[in-house]
């Protein structure tokens, strides 16, 4: 056994996939439950997905659970993605099903990653593309170099549509509008900030959202709530499936264009 062969290994796969994902189709920036989801329902469709996670573990806001108790409540209405995605549940009371928050992160993760879906972790989207008034890619930086502070250039990957599925942290639709002087698909023009709980109108507004923002650029998940001002849910994840299997649609046309 030579160490170097397994670094060489690593090297080369990684590589690899870099240059895979230098001219993807759809460039998602978060792994959260919706972005995975519109990430698996794509590349089982043969599209080039990559998928940008500035943590260590991707899965977003689902581990947590409710304030640190395991289960998530997912509405029956959202129970198809469950199943296209292999994931466990239980009836809980009326339209609800409750699910283990650890199978429910394990096993989107694993289904995109295994349907295709470039994932690169520790890896931070820190700027966009943009050209002739339209987003074109993302420039990305090392988790790593962020944290430390350093004076490290990013690099580039294009991209046919990139994607905020940030969360509350709404990211990237936030840097475009504090960098450029552009004017939002909102009613301001700009991003609206996110309201207080009130989940059943939370968990409807989350999928109507869901939509291109400006030319090249999409919102799914909870960062539709930071850009449109809509109200937060809590941990019912419903919303979050059917945003993500929403934004598949949109971009599967957007891409064949
Ligand atoms: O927040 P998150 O889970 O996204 P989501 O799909 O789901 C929201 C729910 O988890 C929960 C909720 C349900 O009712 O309200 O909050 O909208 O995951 C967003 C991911 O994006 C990553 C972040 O680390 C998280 O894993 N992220 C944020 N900014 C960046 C980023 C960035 N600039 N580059 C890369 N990743």
């Amino acid at each position: 056994m030579r160490e170097i062969d397994i670094t060489k290994g690593i090297v080369e796969n990684h590589v690899a996939s870099l240059f895979k994902a230098l001219e993807s189709d759809v460039v998602i920036v978060g792994a959260g439950p919706s972005g995975l989801v519109a990430g698996g329902i794509l590349a089982s469709k043969g599209f080039n997905i990559t998928i940008l996670e500035k943590r260590l573990a991707p899965g977003g806001g689902i581990w947590g659970g409710g304030m640190g108790y395991k289960y998530v409540i997912i509405q029956d209405e959202a129970k198809d993605i469950l199943d296209e995605f292999n994931i466990p549940y239980r009836p809980y009371e009326g339209e609800y099903l409750s699910v283990d928050s650890i199978s429910f992160a394990s096993g989107l993760i694993f289904e995109a990653t295994r349907r295709g879906v470039n994932i690169f972790n520790l890896t931070e989207c820190e700027d966009l593309l943009v050209r002739d008034g339209k987003v074109a890619g993302v420039v990305v930086n090392s988790s790593l170099t962020q944290m430390a502070g350093l004076p490290v250039d990013p690099l580039t990957f294009e991209a046919k549509a990139v994607v905020d599925a940030t969360g509350h942290d709404h990211d990237v639709v936030r840097t475009l509008s504090n960098k450029n002087d552009v004017k939002l698909n909102t009613p301001t023009g700009k991003p609206m900030g996110e309201r207080s709980m009130f989940a059943e109108t939370a968990e409807k507004a989350v999928v109507t959202n869901t939509k291109e923002v400006y030319p090249g650029l999409f919102v799914c998940g909870m960062s539709t709530a930071a850009v449109y001002g809509g109200f937060r849910m809590g941990p019912i994840f419903g919303g979050m499936l059917l945003s993500g299997k929403k934004l598949a649609g949109l971009l599967e046309e957007f891409c064949s264009k």
